[in-house]
């Protein structure tokens, strides 16, 4: 008997917002970290990803003695509600000494924030009991090409990785790549870029890659293809699943929200691999309309998934075997047809509902 999974979900505090945009200041007002985490469970989520100043806010004025304390009384307050961190992630995007990015800024000085900062994240990531750093390099990137050496970045990107994997025998390292925003171009665009740096590391083993949807569409690429990338190379770590419509800003809608069929293959990939069977969380990265009211501060994340759940049950019910007969067949407009009936539930998945199956056995 094939094993089915059982998957669990993930989110960060972030995702719980207030609705500020550049161009307009917050309409919700804010929930603190333990309100937020009171919601976890019942919202059908065991997974908290954090920030590490969401774990320790103000953690740069803080002395290492009140940094773990902080961080353990976290810990505590995870464990009382059945949650477990999944990952710590540095802010590495506010700090004045962030301006010019962090691993791959001009100045030295500010070069070394950075890497103390990353490392300071690695002891709050064991302190809330998780082995796994996020690094999403927001800054590592230029808005004017000259004025960074790019060779010379990737070579200090992958210097800092080095130090942390050092630092650490233990620490998992996954990269959240994106092609922009902040920056106009950013250093390690895709999982491509990602990979090959794990494995320049000296620890290839514990690199991977976080793959999240609306990156991967801003970068011009399929999400799912991209994640069957990082899974064929063992090395998904998570997933931020959530939606994009087209090259604009980040938007982080709902999953399925914008493009239904390509969470759908989303979903397939992940489902296909038997990614979460030895743990692995499905994380929603999604932001909640700015129209929404106090109330419904939470809907983005229940809907979202909620669409997976029923986008798994629509992966679990397909019928592969006229997929593969149309596949033989070379009919790929039949499969496509199949394919949309299935996802609008006007098919029982049999090839008697089409003509196009039928069609494509005669050869026609
Ligand atoms: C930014 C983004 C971040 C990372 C975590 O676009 O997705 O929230 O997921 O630092
Ligand atoms: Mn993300």
């Amino acid at each position: 008997m094939t094993e089915v999974t059982s998957y669990r979900f993930s989110f960060g505090p972030w995702n719980i917002s207030e609705g500020a945009d550049p161009f307009g200041p917050e309409v919700r007002t804010p929930y603190s970290l333990i309100e937020k985490l009171d919601w976890y469970r019942p919202l059908g989520f065991e997974g908290v990803q954090f920030h590490d100043d969401d774990v320790v806010e103000g953690l740069d004025d803080l002395q290492t003695g009140q940094v773990t304390r902080r961080a353990q009384e976290v810990r505590q307050a995870l464990a009382d509600r059945g949650l477990v961190a999944e990952f710590v992630a540095p802010r590495l995007w506010f700090h004045p000494q962030t301006i010019d990015g962090g691993f791959t800024a001009n100045a030295a000085a500010d070069r070394q924030y950075a890497l103390d900062r990353c490392l300071r994240t690695i002891d709050i990531a064991r302190e809330v009991d998780t082995r796994n750093v996020v690094l999403w390099l927001a800054r590592e990137g230029t808005y004017i090409r000259e004025s960074k050496n790019a060779r010379l970045a990737y070579q200090r990107i992958l210097e800092t990785l080095n130090r942390m994997l050092e630092y650490d025998p233990e620490v998992r390292i996954w990269i959240e790549p994106k092609p922009n925003e902040p920056m106009d171009h950013a250093y390690v665009p895709t999982i491509g870029h990602a990979i090959a740096l794990a494995y320049q590391t000296v620890a290839p083993d514990r690199v991977g890659g976080l793959i999240e949807t609306a990156h991967a569409i801003l970068a011009g690429l399929d999400p799912a293809d991209e994640m069957a990338f990082a899974l064929a190379h063992d090395k998904l770590g998570s997933v931020h699943l959530n939606d994009q419509n087209g090259l604009k800003f980040d938007q982080d809608k709902s999953f399925g929200s914008a493009n239904l069929r390509m969470a759908y293959n989303q979903v397939r990939v992940l489902e296909e691999a038997g990614y979460g069977r030895h743990g692995e969380f499905i994380g929603l990265d999604v932001k909640v309309m700015r129209t929404q009211k106090q109330p419904g501060s939470t809907a983005h994340l229940t809907n979202s998934r909620e669409t997976f759940l029923h986008l798994v049950e629509k992966v679990r019910s397909v019928d592969r075997e006229l997929e593969q007969k149309l596949i033989d067949a070379r009919d790929y407009e039949a499969l496509d047809a199949y394919t949309l009936r299935h996802l609008l539930g006007v098919s029982d998945g049999s090839a008697a509902d089409s003509q196009l199956p039928a069609m494509a056995a005669a050869g026609k």
